[in-house]
Parts: C-alpha cells; sequence; structure tokens
C-alpha cells in the first residue's frame, strides 16, 4: 500500500515520467489517477469500456452515462454539469456516450475542464474510415512506420494486444470504421481461412465501434472461384458474389462492405467484360444489400490517352451520375491527380450530385517525405474542405458537398484516410505524423475545426500544457505544411517525383518506353517559353470542369490563384506575378523561402527541448536534420533543372545551389521497399 501512494504520488508530481518516451501511448497519455464514481442506466461492453476509462482517469467526480433514445445522430452526444455536483453524458448510442467520455478526458488533459459544461456534439461525416494499404504478407504499400499491424499469420489463435490498442485509438477521434487490406487487393483476401482471421480482427474492434471492411479484387469469381468469368452481369458471378457475402455476414454479422479499385493501374474491373463502373459497383452493391452492407467504388482511375490525366475520373464518372444503387459511395481523391502535396480539388466534388460522394485523403505520406518530414496535414485537408465548389451557389464547400448538407443520400455521409500505421513502437515512424491520424479523425468528426485548434489539443495532449512549448509547436506544426509545398512544388507543380519512388526530386526523369502519364516532364511541361500545364479552354481545358465562376477564376491567369498557377497555366518565364517579379524569380523564391523556413522551424524544435523527453526530442530532431537536407536538395534540384529552360540566373541575394545538377541526377535511392 505505502509502496501504491509512493508511486501515484511519483506519478502525479511527473507527469511525464510515466511514459516511455516511445510515443507508444499516443494522445492518449492520461496521467493520475481516477477518482471518480461512474454509474451507467444499461449494459453493454461499449458502455462498460467508457465506464473504466472514467474510472481510471477521471479526476472530477461523478459522472452518469446515459443511452437515451432521440432522434439525434446516433454517434453525438451531450456533456453537461460541472465537476463538483456531477457531469452527465448523454447520447442515443452506446458509441455516442463512448465518443463524450473521450471528449471528456481530452477536456481535462488539454486543460479546458472549467466551470458548466454545456456541449452537443454531432458528427460531420457518418462514416469516419481509414483505409490500410496493407498486404496479406505485412508489407504495407507506400508505409514509411515498418509492417502491417495485422499479424494474418497468427491469426486466428493469438491475438495481438495492438487490436485492442488501435481500435481504442480510433474510438477517441472518433473513426467508427476501417478497411483492413490493401486496395491493390489479392482474391486470396476472400478465402475462408483469411475471413476466419478477420472475423477475429471484427471481433476485436467491435466493443470500441470500429467497424471492419475488406478491399476486394473485381476477379476474385474467376481467381479464388474458378469461375470462366467476373462479368458483373453474368448470373453465375453475382451469385458468387452473393454467397461470399452469405459466407462474410455468417462470420461477421456486423459487416461494412467492400471497397474497390477497379480498371484503374492495371487492375481487373467491369470494363474488362465492356461493362461499366455503374454495372460493376451494383452488382457488389445487389450482394451485399440485403446485409446492409455498402460498396466504395473508387473513382482514381486514368488511362495513358490524349486526355488530361487530371480530366480522366470526372469524364469516367460524370456521366454515370444517378446510376449507382443507393448502397454505392463513390470514393474520390481529394485532388484531381493523386495526393499531390497541393491540388485544386477534384470537380467531381459538387459535380457529381446524384450520387453519394466521399472525399479519400491520404494519411500516410507517400508525397510529403515519408515519414522523415514533419508535415501537419490538418492543414491541406481544411483548405480542401472549405474549398468553394460554387455548385450551389457561393459557400457549397467540398465539405457540404460531401456531409449530406447539400446533397444528402440514404446511404449517408463518409470520409476515408489512407492510413500511416505500422508496426513501429510510435505507430507512424515520426512522433508527428500521429497528428495526422489524430486531424483525420477530428476533421473527419467535425469538419469545421481549424488547424489551429486541432493542433492546440493534440499538442497538449501528446507532449504537455506548458505554454512555454504549446506555443512555439503549434507555430511549427502551423507553418510545416506551407514550408514543404515551398521546398518541394510551389506556385502548383506536381508530380516530378523521382520515378520508382516518390521521395525525392526528378523532374528530369525520361524512361524510354514509359507511361507519359508517369513522367514528370508530361507535369511539369518545361520549355524555352515557360512552365507549368496548360488546364485552360485553349489547353486541355481541364478548367471546364469546375463550376463558374471557378471556371473562369482558373482560367483566366490573371485571376487563377497563384498558388495554382502552373497547375492551370504554361507560364511565361518573365509572366510578371502580383509581386512585380518575374514568374522564374518567384520560383527561385520560394524554393529559397522553403528552405529558410525550414531552418526556422528546425530552431523551433531545438528551443523546445527542456519541455520534451529526451526520446522523442532527439528522434523529432534528427528527423528535421534530414528534412532540412532533403529541403536543399529538393531547391537545387528544381532550380537548376528549370534553370536550363529559363536560361535566367538564380537572383543574387538568395541562398546559392550547393550541389551540381549531373551530381544530383545519379542519385538514386533504393527505397524499392516503400513501392
Ligand atoms: O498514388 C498511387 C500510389 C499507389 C496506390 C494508388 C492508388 C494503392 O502510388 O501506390 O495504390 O495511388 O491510390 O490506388
Amino acid at each position: 500500500m505505502k509502496h501504491l501512494i509512493v508511486t501515484l504520488l511519483f506519478i502525479s508530481l511527473c507527469p511525464l515520467s510515466v511514459f516511455a518516451g516511445n510515443g507508444h501511448e499516443l494522445w492518449l497519455r492520461y496521467v493520475g489517477v481516477g477518482k471518480a464514481e461512474v454509474s451507467v442506466n444499461k449494459k453493454g461492453e461499449t458502455l462498460k469500456i467508457s465506464k473504466t476509462e472514467l474510472l481510471n482517469f477521471w479526476q472530477g467526480g461523478k459522472v452518469k452515462l446515459q443511452v437515451k433514445r432521440s432522434n439525434a445522430h446516433p454517434d453525438s452526444y451531450t456533456i453537461t454539469g460541472n465537476t463538483t455536483s456531477g457531469i452527465v453524458i448523454t447520447s442515443p448510442s452506446e458509441q455516442g456516450v463512448l465518443y463524450g467520455t473521450y471528449h471528456l478526458l481530452r477536456l481535462q488533459s488539454t486543460n479546458s475542464v472549467d466551470g458548466e459544461l454545456n456541449i452537443t456534439e454531432a458528427p460531420s461525416y457518418d462514416l469516419r474510415i481509414l483505409n490500410h494499404w496493407d498486404n496479406l504478407d505485412r508489407t504495407v504499400e507506400r508505409g514509411y512506420a515498418g509492417h502491417s499491424i495485422w499479424m494474418w499469420d497468427e491469426l486466428p489463435e493469438k491475438i495481438s494486444p495492438r487490436y485492442h490498442e488501435y481500435a481504442r485509438a480510433n474510438a477517441s477521434i472518433g473513426i467508427n470504421a476501417t478497411v483492413l487490406n490493401n486496395v491493390n487487393a489479392t482474391p486470396q483476401v476472400l478465402s475462408h481461412s483469411m475471413l476466419e482471421k478477420v472475423k477475429v480482427i471484427a471481433d476485436e474492434l467491435r466493443p470500441y465501434h470500429v467497424k471492419v471492411f475488406l478491399s476486394i479484387n473485381f476477379s476474385s469469381p474467376a481467381e479464388l472461384g474458378k469461375l470462366p468469368t467476373s462479368d458483373p452481369l453474368n448470373k453465375q458471378v453475382a451469385e458468387w458474389w452473393q454467397k461470399k457475402a452469405d459466407e462474410i455476414y455468417k462470420l461477421i454479422p456486423d459487416f461494412g462492405g467492400f471497397l474497390v479499385k477497379a480498371n484503374s493501374e492495371g487492375l481487373p474491373g467491369p470494363q474488362d467484360f465492356g461493362r461499366t463502373h455503374a454495372d460493376g459497383a451494383n452488382m457488389l452493391a445487389d450482394a451485399l444489400k440485403p446485409h446492409g452492407g455498402i460498396v466504395m467504388w473508387r473513382a482514381f482511375v486514368y488511362n495513358p490517352s490524349k486526355e488530361d490525366r487530371a480530366k480522366q475520373a470526372y469524364n469516367e464518372f460524370m456521366p454515370l451520375d444517378g446510376k449507382f444503387r443507393d448502397n454505392v459511395i463513390i470514393q474520390v481523391k481529394n485532388g484531381p491527380i493523386d495526393f499531390q502535396p497541393r491540388e485544386p480539388f477534384n470537380p467531381l466534388f459538387g459535380g457529381m450530385q446524384k450520387t453519394a460522394v466521399m472525399p479519400e485523403l491520404q494519411i500516410t505520406q507517400e508525397y510529403l517525405g515519408f515519414s522523415n518530414h514533419l508535415v501537419f496535414l490538418a492543414s491541406m485537408w481544411h483548405e480542401f474542405l472549405t474549398s468553394d465548389t460554387y455548385c450551389s451557389g457561393e459557400g457549397s464547400t467540398v465539405a457540404k458537398t460531401t456531409d449530406g448538407s447539400l446533397f444528402p443520400h440514404s446511404v449517408g455521409s463518409a470520409i476515408a484516410g489512407v492510413a500511416n500505421i505500422g508496426e513501429d513502437e510510435n505507430w507512424t515512424g515520426h512522433h508527428f505524423a500521429q497528428a495526422n491520424w489524430y486531424s483525420f479523425g477530428r476533421l473527419a468528426w467535425d469538419a469545421t475545426l481549424t488547424p489551429d485548434e486541432i493542433a492546440d489539443e493534440w499538442i497538449r495532449q501528446t507532449f504537455g500544457n506548458s505554454e512555454e512549448l504549446v506555443k512555439p509547436v503549434k507555430k511549427l506544426m502551423l507553418e510545416s505544411y506551407e514550408t514543404l509545398v515551398s521546398y518541394m512544388m510551389p506556385l502548383g507543380l506536381h508530380h516530378i517525383f523521382a520515378w520508382n519512388h516518390h521521395y525525392g526530386p526528378e523532374p528530369w526523369t525520361a524512361i524510354e518506353g514509359a507511361r507519359p502519364d508517369w513522367l514528370p516532364s508530361y507535369y511539369h511541361n518545361a520549355d524555352s517559353v515557360g512552365l507549368g500545364f496548360d488546364r485552360t479552354e485553349t489547353g486541355s481545358d481541364a478548367v471546364v470542369q469546375y463550376f463558374s465562376p471557378l471556371k473562369e477564376i482558373f482560367n483566366n491567369i490573371s485571376t487563377c490563384p497563384e498558388k495554382f498557377i502552373l497547375w492551370f497555366h504554361h507560364v511565361n518565364w518573365t509572366y510578371k506575378m502580383k509581386n512585380g517579379r518575374t514568374m522564374w524569380n518567384e520560383l527561385c523564391y520560394q524554393y529559397d523561402s522553403g528552405v529558410k523556413d525550414m531552418r526556422e522551424l528546425q530552431k523551433i524544435w531545438d528551443s523546445c527541448e527542456s519541455y520534451v523527453d529526451a526520446e522523442r526530442f532527439r528522434q523529432v530532431q534528427s528527423l528535421l536534420k534530414i528534412q532540412m537536407r532533403d529541403a536543399v536538395w529538393w531547391k537545387d534540384a528544381c532550380l537548376l533543372y528549370f534553370q536550363t529552360f529559363s536560361k535566367m540566373p538564380i537572383p543574387y541575394d538568395i541562398e546559392r545551389p550547393i550541389h551540381e545538377l549531373d551530381d544530383l541526377k545519379k542519385i538514386k535511392l533504393d527505397l524499392k521497399h516503400h513501392n
């Protein structure tokens, strides 16, 4: 007993020391021991979790948890009362109470419980889902945090403690679903022995209300079922899928449904049989319908053709608007190309109105420095979600076109994030990449949260409440996104990455016989006249896919936002930018400011040393060094290469390149394991 008291005293006096500095606890670093009395008005596994969390960690006295029928959103909750007379958390559902519980603990961890609480929360999106690009051999496509957390070899017998920790972390930020396997799916995932393993994971995640989905391969009937075809209009094929759905639901009664990448990057799909995306999606939707399952059908399709890649998803899917079953959602990446550091939104948002559309964000940093670069993605996603599509007049933001407020669909609203989670002790490789997982969950819950608000809560929970730490770290996070865009791809440049991985710069790559739309020159079009992709009405006319007045704004070089100028225009090197500089000079200053700002971010982190445990401090510090070197590498590579076209000097008041272009061209990173 005495020992316990001493330990408790130690814990409460010395909060940081209760945790190893490995970051494994994520933002759930509750300190101290609960003093709560908790009552519940019902029995249930999920309610029990809420009760235990509060008993363990709530410092404030009585809490009453109640599930009460109402017409409010099932996941919504209210928190009322105060720490003296007691707190009441009410929701129409057990999971709503759980979200309320984590919110209350979040308020406690961020020092925000004071006075009378009167909080009502309901989610922006019904389905808040992670997409794992995890293969069955436990490699992770575009994963930078170690192997997959799903231990398929050990399942179903052995249950890793990670499953439960994963479910808890997700529930704490409102994530309520997950796709376990890669969209580049193997048919084997639907074999009976695999489904028995999936069932065990589903059972582990269920108490936290995280629903399981699978990515499927469209050729499964032929490859796994040995049918002569996988044609979606073939009766036997449809029956095969129905039987498969029956088999799945027998094991997992609340199975969520399928995520499908079809006729995209070489994967099979309905077009192999002369059918449309709607034919394929609807056949699967019919198989899932009796069980309450849904199909998330991806719009990430493009082919090497004369048509601008940025236009292809829209061209393919707009004619199918309204032709999908009511349990299909079209999953669309935020931008029209592919998770680039900065893209305008995909015009399918706001364009497709008769079929439900959901955004797909990439939490894993495939194009943003892997888990080496510190970049706070809430900034990017906020910019995206608040972009005005003008589809129903001013204020028709991307969020409103997808969260059910402008176009309600019976299937509900959804948003997906490609997970950055792996086996690494700290889950995400970089400690600050945890903030991106966190931000995805928080924005899916409340799309109106600002990057500032999210960073503030995350820092307080993850590192502590000391203002000397919160202020600078917040600055570091909030500036990180613009900084990265500046040193990688400013002014709307995109896809000028190395060929076999997407880490470093290779705007020069030319591979004979390669698909032109996989080569950087397809996107930057550097020549003696200028730089950028002409997507105006006299170019590829991608602008036509946007609503007025956006179409006209993008189309006109003098009104096009300069952050997208090289996305929509082929701009003369000597074109005069708004600040009076030539485009070439502005490009140079942008790259230079990326490098300079990185140096500032490095300084900020160093100044926080005494507020952070040594282990996390050092890891972040050494990664910032890599990021700093990479920023210079990007700047030198892009400026020296584009200078061979502009033939203009790099302004003399900025830092001189420290590399030779020929040396940079020789860099070949062996990053194949990341592909
Ligand atoms: O960005 C590309 C990635 C592929 C990925 C694909 C997709 C899962 O480079 O690795 O495949 O997008 O989203 O389907």
